[in-house]
């Protein structure tokens, strides 16, 4: 008997080789169970050991990782800013993907997915369908900033502005 998460979920890369943004966008394999999530975890890289320009995107199954999916036009990302002299990338991106799948963060209904960006300043950042209630995002910020350790700030923007709306 595998363990069902309360949601089904897709790991997508970005492979960063081709010219037109989403052409890079592949879906790697679904998952909805923690026995599931752990075999795909084994056999895939760490964070850490993608290229840089490359990405990891776990949304949602319903969702495709890009602002102009319904669930994320009207939706922003919590960016983390972490101490990476204490804790590593891969830890961080590992947390985040634990504490999402496993519904253990609050208002798990807004959380579309996460992502984790291989630059030569690495970002990980969680997707929220509803930039609208304040409320709502500042209790999963705070929620993160509970249970992630080592995160130094939190920002949120919407994906329709480069401007920080909220800091945490
Ligand atoms: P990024 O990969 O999120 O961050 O965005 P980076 O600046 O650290 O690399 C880089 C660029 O990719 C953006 O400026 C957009 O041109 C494109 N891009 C990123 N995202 C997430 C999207 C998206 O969801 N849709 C579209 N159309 N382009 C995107």
């Amino acid at each position: 008997l595998k363990h069902p998460l309360e949601y089904s979920w897709s790991l997508w890369v970005f492979l960063n080789e081709k010219t037109s943004w989403e052409d890079n966008l592949v879906r790697v394999a679904g998952f909805n169970t923690v026995e599931d999530f752990w075999c795909l975890y084994h056999h895939t890289k760490l964070p850490t050991e993608l290229k840089t320009g490359q990405d990891y995107l776990i949304f949602k199954e319903s969702i495709e990782p890009i602002w102009e999916h319904p669930a994320n036009k009207k939706g922003g990302r919590w960016i983390i800013n972490f101490d990476k002299s204490k804790i590593s990338l891969d830890t961080l991106w590992l947390q985040l993907t634990l504490l999402m799948i496993g519904n253990n963060l609050v208002h798990n209904d807004i959380v579309c997915g996460a992502v984790v960006n291989s630059r030569t300043k690495s970002k990980i950042s969680l997707w929220l369908s509803d930039g609208s209630s304040t409320k709502k995002l500042c209790a999963v910020g705070k929620e993160l900033k509970k249970q992630l350790g080592r995160i130094i700030k939190l920002n949120f923007h919407l994906h329709t502005s480069s401007s920080n709306m909220l800091t945490l």
